[in-house]
């Protein structure tokens, strides 16, 4: 009776082992008793079903990091996808904001545009009357000059060479200026502030100096020193404003562009 006791109370201190085992890592120490104890099968077949449960508890392990893996994974793709869809409406929403800037100062641009054109023909219209009304006065004052046996200048504001400033004169009815006196001198030096062409010039072929008019110079007023160019390089003459008026020309080259004095 004893004995049996003894058995019963061997089988449960079995067992609450057995339970222990399975809930805790064993130690090097208690692997070794169990590789030690391999020859006894009690001790053996707990150390099989231990190690099964092991094999399950990594499976379990494994599984639930790759599913947490593959939740991982999912979450990136769907941000970038998001961040994808979310960049291309922004850029939607920029391109047409940039749209309607394009299309406001379009509209703005039309306006001005449509402005200037009007402001550009109304000046046409008074560029058209400013023109036939100087023409006009023109006719009249060289009418009213002739009747009192007067002539009359013009001053140029845009510059020509020598050449094309006669041209200009003659194609209004005059000639480039011609001075024969002091006080004709005077009274043309008086009315010019820039370097002006007269209608003076060495003859080409001869290196003579003759009016436009094709008679030869009889009375100069040139700057001191002048003309230099004795018809080689200079073969146009000018007055020089900076100079004392009774003595201003200077032989020059044609080609320079200067304002000109016409005589009507
Ligand atoms: C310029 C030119 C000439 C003029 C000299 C006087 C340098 O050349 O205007 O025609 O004779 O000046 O110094
Ligand atoms: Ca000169």
């Amino acid at each position: 009776m004893m004995e049996s006791e003894n058995i019963t109370e061997n089988r449960n201190t079995e067992q609450k082992n057995d339970s222990s085992v399975f809930d805790r890592d064993l130690s090097s120490d208690e692997i070794t008793t169990n590789k030690d104890a391999a020859d006894n099968p009690i001790l053996c077949m707990n150390f099989i079903q231990r190690e099964a449960v092991n094999y399950r508890r990594k499976k379990y392990c494994m599984l639930i990091t790759v599913l947490l893996g593959l939740i991982f994974v999912l979450l990136v793709i769907a941000v970038v996808v998001q961040h994808k869809k979310l960049s291309t409406e922004s850029d939607l929403m920029k391109m047409s904001y940039m749209n309607l800037e394009y299309s406001e100062a379009l509209s703005s641009l039309e306006m001005n545009y449509s402005r200037l054109n009007g402001e550009r023909e109304e000046l046409q219209i008074n560029l058209t009357y400013t023109i036939q009304k100087t023409l006009q006065l023109e006719a009249e004052l060289k009418k009213w000059n002739s009747e009192k046996g007067l002539g009359w200048y013009f001053i140029s504001r845009e510059k020509k060479n020598w050449t094309e400033s006669r041209q200009h004169c003659r194609d209004r009815g005059g000639d480039l200026v011609i001075i024969h006196t002091e006080e004709e001198q005077m009274l043309v030096s008086s009315i010019t502030k820039e370097r002006n062409w007269i209608g003076l010039s060495y003859n080409e072929n001869e290196s003579v100096l003759k009016w436009v008019d094709g008679t030869p110079l009889d009375l100069g007023f040139w700057v001191q020193g002048e003309p230099n160019g004795l018809g080689r390089s200079e073969n146009c003459i000018e007055m020089l404003p900076s100079s004392q008026p009774k003595n201003n020309w200077n032989d020059a080259v044609c080609s320079i562009q200067n304002t000109f004095i016409c005589e009507h």
